[in-house]
């Protein structure tokens, strides 16, 4: 049964830290921390902060800046951390505020009202409490019918949650399929150690998926009806991304390091490990569809690294692509977790053609790596 993506959405935070403000934010706390701790430090029982560096991040990333949901509190050397209000209960969630105009903005592509939809899976890296989930009040602030749920698969949730999407479309478990993404990565980034705090941004997008007989006239709108060729998943153990933030922390016996309940990565070994099983996985996804590199024209990556992009596209194409083959949005977005892909596809997809085919594709802790495989209508 053919399926559709009609619409997408992006919500894009006002504030955005530049590298430059970054670093010096970063480097003042370090300076702080290491007179603080000098003693300790000089008997070896604490390790000195490294100071970090402008050049390095845009040389090993691609990043130049990146939006986040307060940027006062991060930029705070005694802080560190975003300064989020409180909210009551009977106030909308913040990851539900975020997500709300994303899709809106999907659903006005798609020639879809809200009430119209009757499935909310809201997948993200960060998920915001444990219950109820964001995905149902969300439903309930759209007016919508059905079922709703939250999910995590970190920087994959994205293609993770349209899989989810796709297959419920097939069963007939729904009709209108609204598939969001809002990650507050600020919330959960490590912005007082130089390996880690220029990696992430906040943003949320949002999709509209629905079975392709059932779609409005004009659905897409100038973006065109983007039909779902295939999805697919994989994942494989590894502790190389990890953040053990989590429900049993106040019952553990031994104290954690705060650094332990915040993202950690060892980078390089992320880089060299996910790089090949991402580009067998495109193959080996494309060859099940008689499909070849050369076919797609064009690639919506996970936006987490620029070489780990270009090795990637390498990898499947034989060549390294220019930016209108695999466009980039991690410049001034940074990573943000799994809507990096969709960034990527919400902002650069108007100018093909139809019949062009593509592949979003989303990888990151896990492991995980998911697939989409798209033809413009
Ligand atoms: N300034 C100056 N020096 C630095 C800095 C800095 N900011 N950061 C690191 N260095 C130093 C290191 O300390 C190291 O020094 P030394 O050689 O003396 O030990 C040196 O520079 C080289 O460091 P690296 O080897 O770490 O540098 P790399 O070239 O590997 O680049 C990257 C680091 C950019 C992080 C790179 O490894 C990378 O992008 N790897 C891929 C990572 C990736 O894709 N991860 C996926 C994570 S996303 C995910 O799935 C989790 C979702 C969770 C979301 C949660 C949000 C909070």
């Amino acid at each position: 049964m053919p399926v559709s993506i009609t619409g997408t959405g992006l919500f894009t935070p006002a504030d955005s830290i530049s590298n430059a403000e970054l670093v010096a934010s970063l480097a003042a706390s370090v300076e702080r921390f290491n007179a603080a701790n000098s003693d300790d430090i000089a008997a070896g029982t604490v390790m000195a902060r490294e100071l970090p560096d402008e050049e390095f991040i845009s040389k090993a990333s691609g990043i130049a800046s990146r939006h986040v949901m307060e940027k006062s509190g991060v930029l705070d050397p005694d802080r560190m951390r975003p300064r989020l209000p409180t909210r009551a209960e009977h106030e909308l969630s913040i990851t539900a505020e975020m997500a709300l105009p994303a899709i809106h903005e999907a659903l006005d592509q798609a020639g879809r009202r809200p009430e119209e939809v009757d499935a909310v899976i809201l997948g993200a890296s960060n998920l915001q409490r444990a219950y109820p989930a964001v995905a149902i009040e969300i439903q309930d602030a759209l007016g919508a019918d059905g079922w709703a749920f939250d999910m995590n698969v970190a920087c994959s949730s994205a293609t993770f949650s349209i899989q989810n999407g796709v297959d419920a479309l097939r069963n007939g478990s729904a009709s209108c399929v609204v598939v969001v993404n809002p990650e507050i990565t600020s919330g959960h980034n490590n912005f007082e150690l130089r390996d880690h705090h220029f990696i992430f941004g906040d943003a949320c997008t949002a999709i509209v998926l629905e079975r392709t007989a059932d779609v409005a006239t004009g659905a897409g709108g100038p973006f065109g009806r983007w039909d779902v060729l295939g999805t697919r998943l994989a994942t494989q153990f590894s502790n190389n991304i990890r953040n053990d933030f989590g429900f049993l922390n106040s019952s553990e016996i031994d104290e954690r390091d705060p650094h332990e309940l915040v993202f950690r990565q060892n980078g390089q070994k992320v880089f060299k490990e996910v790089c090949p099983l991402v580009v067998e996985h495109i193959l080996g996804h494309l060859a099940d569809h008689e499909l070849h590199g050369d076919d797609v024209r064009r690639f919506w990556l996970h936006q987490a690294n620029l070489k780990m992009n270009q090795l990637i596209a390498r990898g499947v194409l034989g060549r390294v692509p220019d930016a209108d083959e695999a466009p980039v949005i991690l410049d001034t977005y940074a990573n943000t977790s799994s809507a990096g892909s969709i960034i990527a596809f919400h902002l650069n997809r108007q100018d093909l053609a139809p019949g062009d085919l593509g592949v979003i594709c989303s990888f990151g802790a896990g492991y995980s790596v998911g697939s989409v495989i798209t033809r413009r209508a």
